[in-house]
Order: structure tokens, then C-alpha cells, then sequence
């Protein structure tokens, strides 16, 4: 396992987040917890070793659905991205500040999981739903040419957005889905520039300007600027031919 690095907060003691050490579902959780300079170690597990073996069985004492990713805080252990979110959230004041935006917040946490799945069953052989490379180019070609953001496009414009249309969520900043929602169409962009496709982005401005504001957050400049995000792979090293 290797550690990437963690912030310091005199006041609480560190949480634990535990993924592998690839961006994948992780890399959501390291720019939201980054954002919000919270003390945390971030465990980055290469090995199958170093997860099932060595560190699984404790996570599993707290928490029997235990998964890559998890977070521990505290006497608290969670699983399962979407509930991950919900508790920093809920701990940080970025899951919704009425009960339509914590609805929005859920809504985008799951269609933005879709997205993710998408990718995912373009990357992985073992999904069967691209089995070759031929699969690969073909399918990667038509996400490119119709990239699965017009309804979040439409999110931004929509008469309730709270912030005119710069946030997915709170009027004032991103809240826990849109840690997701740039993940995806920063993915998607270069998965569009590695095939030599039109630019993603391009299609959707008000995502454009979201995903600009994002890439623009001050505390976010330390993790764009590290390897966690420069050079780590996107998938697994079995989806490597395709798109790491
Ligand atoms: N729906 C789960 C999926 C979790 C999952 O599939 N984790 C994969 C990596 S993306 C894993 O390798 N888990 C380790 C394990 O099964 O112990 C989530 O969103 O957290």
C-alpha cells in the first residue's frame, strides 16, 4: 500500500479513506476531502494483499458491507459511495440546505453513478460489454459523439438551480454531487481527447463553466497539481489497453 498525503487539523483526530490507488471511485472523495482541507489519511491500496488481506478483516469488524471505498471517522464506518457522500455531506453542510435540495443532491448522486457505469462497461473487458478493442473504439466513438450530459446540462438551466447555473445544488458552491459530476466529465474529456474525438465539453457550455469553476477552486490546486491526479490511472490496470 502507499499513502498519499493528509491534511492537518489540530481539532479532530484524522479520518480514515481507504481505495485503491487508482483515481476510479476514489478520486472524488480525495478532491472533496481536499476541498474541505479535512484531516484525513488517505489509504491507497495497490495489492490484493494490501486490501483483502491486511486491512479488509478490521474493516469488516465495523462494517460487514465493507468495499473499496470506505471511510472511517471516528466510531463510524461507511460503505458504498452514494452513503459516503451522504455523510461527509451531511458532516460538511454540502448535501443540501432544504429537503428539495437534499432530493436534487440524491438524484444527481444517482444519475451521475449511471454515468460511471456507463464508463465502467466501456473500460473493463470483463463487463463483456466491450470484449476487444474493436468494441472498444466503436462504443468509445458514440459516447463521444452523444456524451451523457444533456440532462445534468439541463439541471444547470433548470428555474429551481439555487445558483443560477454555476452549481449543480447550493447556491454557493459545490456540494457533494458535483465532486462526482466533474469526475465523469472530466473522464469523459479525455477519454475524447485519447480517441481524437470533438471536445466533450464543447457540447454542453454550462457544464463547460461549471467544470472550469471546479478546476478553479482554490483548495482544489494542491490536488490538481499532485500525482493523485496528474499521473494516477483512471481504471485498474485491466482496463489499461483501453483507457487508463
Ligand atoms: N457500489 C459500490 C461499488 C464498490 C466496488 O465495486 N468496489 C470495488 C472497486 S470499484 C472493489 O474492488 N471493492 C473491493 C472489495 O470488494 O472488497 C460503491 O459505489 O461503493
Amino acid at each position: 500500500m502507499s499513502g498519499g498525503y493528509s491534511k492537518s487539523d489540530a481539532s479532530a483526530a484524522p479520518m480514515e479513506f481507504g481505495y485503491w490507488k487508482i483515481r476510479g471511485l476514489g478520486a472524488v472523495f480525495r478532491m472533496l476531502l481536499e476541498y474541505k482541507e479535512a484531516k484525513y489519511e488517505d489509504k491507497q491500496y495497490c495489492t490484493g494483499e494490501d486490501w483483502f488481506k491486511q486491512r479488509k478483516p478490521a474493516i469488516l469488524e465495523m462494517n460487514p458491507l465493507a468495499n473499496l471505498p470506505y471511510l472511517v471517522d471516528g466510531d463510524v464506518c461507511v460503505c458504498q459511495t452514494n452513503a459516503i457522500l451522504q455523510y461527509l455531506g451531511e458532516k460538511f453542510g454540502l448535501y443540501g440546505a432544504s429537503a428539495a435540495q437534499k432530493i436534487r443532491t440524491e438524484e444527481l448522486l444517482c444519475e451521475i453513478y449511471d454515468v460511471r457505469n456507463g464508463m465502467i462497461d466501456l473500460v473493463y473487458p470483463f463487463k463483456n460489454v466491450c470484449r476487444d478493442i474493436e468494441e472498444f473504439d466503436a462504443k468509445a466513438e458514440g459516447i463521444v459523439k452523444s456524451p451523457p450530459f444533456a440532462k445534468f446540462e439541463a439541471i444547470l438551466s433548470f428555474k429551481d438551480n439555487a445558483s443560477g447555473g454555476k452549481w449543480f445544488v447550493l447556491a454557493d458552491g459545490p456540494g457533494v454531487a458535483d465532486f462526482h459530476i466533474w469526475e465523469m466529465l472530466d473522464q469523459h474529456k479525455m477519454l475524447a481527447e485519447r480517441i481524437g474525438g470533438e471536445p466533450v465539453l464543447d457540447k454542453f457550455p454550462k457544464c463547460k463553466a461549471f467544470y472550469e469553476a471546479f478546476r478553479a477552486l482554490p483548495t482544489l490546486q494542491k490536488y490538481f497539481a499532485s500525482d493523485d491526479y496528474k499521473t494516477m490511472d483512471i481504471n485498474n490496470k485491466i482496463a489499461n489497453t483501453y483507457f487508463a
